[in-house]
């Protein structure tokens, strides 16, 4: 069989009977050239999924209209946009990219007010701004704007979508991509779809995964993780109304949807390119682990899942292609990696990296780090890591259980004992987190908090104790300080800049209590600003150390984007023969070397001169104090807590 032709003549096929009279003369002929260029893939990857319905052809058909409404509402701006980045896709991987997740009522409190951030985003050089859901869900609790009941609808508290549009505009003036949540596992319980499901509406039933008695979901919950259990055991939830189960993975007014059914397929696209449409540079994409379930597996990470992420890019890729994708998977380092791809998801948070820099904090140790990043931090070079130390939810110690094995270490106990220690349940802990999703059966567990409460601030102001405030801002600093060189996007959780607390507040409100990853989701004022960025007549021992880690993360992020070592290098993970201690090489192809050294430990440590051998007897600098080598073969010396970033070139 000769695929390429075969395609073409259903490509042929398709179009004669779509109608494109909606779309210009000049969109049809760009639309037409877009689908012929992608169409065989297209084929491809649909009849993977769907290949083997009757009806397959007839959603195909149909997906060809949807695609061709998206390209036909993307504005003149936005295509011009796609042009460029034909010309330069990988503009990801460049050094000028600094990342920023913020939620818009705790920045804002609106869409409106985030116009006046922009200055401050600027201040600390931002590129990327990823708002966080901020789509129409039900009221009280949505799992933090997580449940969407309209993509196409801003939440009424926080605006409308001309404010979003018009945002999203300001942003890309001053320099700011806009990233968005693409929640497509599943609906909240008031979508539309959900609702018309609720009323009988059988092809809405289709849309998720309802089942009448209790056979296949205990069939399922014999090999499903659960993930909140929390607030609710399992994984199905009971539907009065319909007196069906519903599968819900996160919380019971989340519902999966179905993604055997290319009615969903095709139906999510169209929200996708709305999203696209509004003008964001990059969707997030939200639990993308899940979307397909299989009988006898744990339900995340099929082989399916990839195809149809890979289905859903190259969709994108002909309406609206400088739109990339970025994974959320935190899951096993093995199958995080899967999902980095060009065609698949060209961007992706690095769990493990995140998890092994907070199992560096508590141990001291960094082997675990420099063995897991050896085996996993490579990814292929046309795709870029988005390194964060944290985020809206909690940390889940998703490291490799060979790994550590390898290295002595049982991941169970220590699993255990990361949990005590960043819960401040282990004796001599500095840090104050918050247990999350304890698991009664298994005993397992995450643990949430903010930047500065996990890293010591928070117990060193309790105590007013100025060296503990110092060796906190230093832990701090080192956190941020390797996700600002190691490769890829930095991405900086608003409020970590600024060195705020855990927030408690949460505990009084109905709708959140339950659930502890409010802790570190915490409002930043414009007096929280104010006292880091302008001077202050209050000297107090908070304010001064809050001053030191905004400013100390400013300088470090200018320190990156001055120099293209930091952008489209390789990255080589170094064996220290220092316990405490973390290095590796960046090296690109001008000649030029970035060595960085870490010291995870608060006592000064030496680093053998034999580690700048990679420097290949040239000379460097420390970009952070200035100070030059000695000798290329003499120790490296550093004290607690101090990284180097010595540049040769
Ligand atoms: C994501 O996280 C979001 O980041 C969470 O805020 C949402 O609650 C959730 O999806 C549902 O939309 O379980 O604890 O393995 O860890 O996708 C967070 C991946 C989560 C999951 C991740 C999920």
């Amino acid at each position: 069989m000769n695929y390429a032709a075969d395609s073409q003549t259903c490509l042929t096929r398709l179009l004669s009977q779509s109608d494109l009279s909606g779309l210009t003369a000049q969109d049809k002929a760009a639309f037409t050239a877009r689908l012929e260029q992608h169409f065989e893939r297209l084929l491809s990857l649909y009849t993977q999924v769907y290949g083997h319905q009757y009806d397959c052809y007839y959603y195909l058909q149909q997906l060809v209209n949807v695609l061709a409404e998206g390209f036909k509402n993307r504005n003149k701006q936005l295509k011009q946009q796609d042009k460029k980045s034909v010309d330069s896709p990988l503009w990801y991987r460049g050094e000028q990219e600094v990342g920023m997740a913020c939620y818009v009522d705790l920045m804002g409190p609106t869409i409106e007010d985030l116009h006046d951030k922009i200055p401050y985003l600027k201040s600390l050089g931002v590129t990327y701004l990823h708002l966080m859901p901020l789509y129409a869900s039900p009221e009280g609790d949505s799992d933090g704007g997580y449940a969407v009941s309209d993509y196409r609808k801003v939440n009424p508290a926080l605006g409308t979508m001309a404010q979003l549009k018009k945002l999203a505009k300001a942003l890309d003036k001053a320099g700011i991509r806009m990233i968005l949540d693409f929640v497509f596992n599943h609906t909240s319980d008031e979508h539309p779809w959900a609702k018309a499901a609720l009323e009988g509406d059988k092809r809405h039933q289709n849309f998720y995964y309802l089942f009448d008695d209790r056979t296949l979901p205990d069939q399922f919950e014999q090999t499903v993780r659960e993930i909140f259990p929390q607030v609710r055991r399992g994984s199905f939830t009971f539907n009065d109304t319909m007196q069906k189960w519903v599968w819900t993975t996160f919380n019971s007014f989340q519902w999966d949807l179905n993604y055997r059914n290319p009615d969903v397929f095709n139906a999510i696209t169209a929200e996708m390119l709305f999203l696209a449409n509004i003008g964001c540079a990059g969707l997030r994409l939200d639990a993308l682990a899940f979307i397909w379930k299989e009988m006898g597996t744990d339900c995340e990470n099929q082989p399916m899942a990839h195809t149809l992420i890979q289905t859903f890019n190259c969709c994108l890729q002909i309406v609206a292609p400088s739109v990339v994708f970025k994974s959320e998977a935190i899951v096993h380092p093995d199958e995080v990696v899967k999902y980095v791809r060009k065609d698949e998801c060209q961007l992706s948070y690095n769990p493990l990296l995140m998890a092994l820099l907070w199992n560096s904090m508590a141990t001291r140790k960094t082997n675990l780090l420099t063995r897991s990043m050896q085996k996993s931090f490579a990814i292929p070079q046309d795709t870029t890591w988005v390194n964060y130390i944290r985020c809206h939810d909690d940390i889940g110690w998703t490291f490799d259980d060979a790994v550590a094995w390898d290295m002595g270490v049982n991941p169970h106990d220590h699993r255990y004992f990361l949990n005590q220690f960043f819960t401040g349940r282990f004796e001599g802990s500095f840090a104050q987190g918050v247990p999350f999703a304890e698991n009664p059966t298994t005993g397992d567990c995450r643990v949430c908090g903010t930047l500065a409460s996990l890293c010591g601030l928070e117990q060193a102001l309790d105590e007013q104790d100025q060296a503990q405030v110092d060796v906190a801002v230093a832990r701090m600093v080192l956190l941020y300080g390797v996700s600002f060189s190691i490769g890829g996007i930095p991405l900086l959780y608003s409020s970590d800049e600024l060195g705020l607390l855990n927030d408690h507040s949460y505990l009084d409100d109905e709708a959140k209590k339950h659930d502890d990853r409010w802790v570190n989701r915490v409002a930043v004022t414009h007096d929280d600003i104010a006292h880091v960025t302008q001077g202050c007549d209050e000297d107090s021992l908070e304010i001064t150390a809050k001053k030191q880690v905004f400013t100390t993360l400013q300088k470090l992020i200018f320190i990156r984007k001055s120099h293209r070592i930091f952008g489209d290098s390789r990255t080589q993970i170094l064996d220290t023969g220092n316990q405490h201690c973390f290095a590796y090489l960046r090296s690109n192809s001008y000649n030029e070397k970035l060595l960085v050294v870490c010291n995870f430990s608060e006592h000064p440590q030496q680093i053998s001169g034999q580690l700048l051998q990679v420097l290949e007897g040239q000379t460097a600098n420390d970009l952070i104090t200035s100070q030059s080598l000695d000798s290329t073969t003499a120790p490296l010396t550093l004290a607690g807590y101090q990284q180097q970033w010595w540049l040769a070139e």
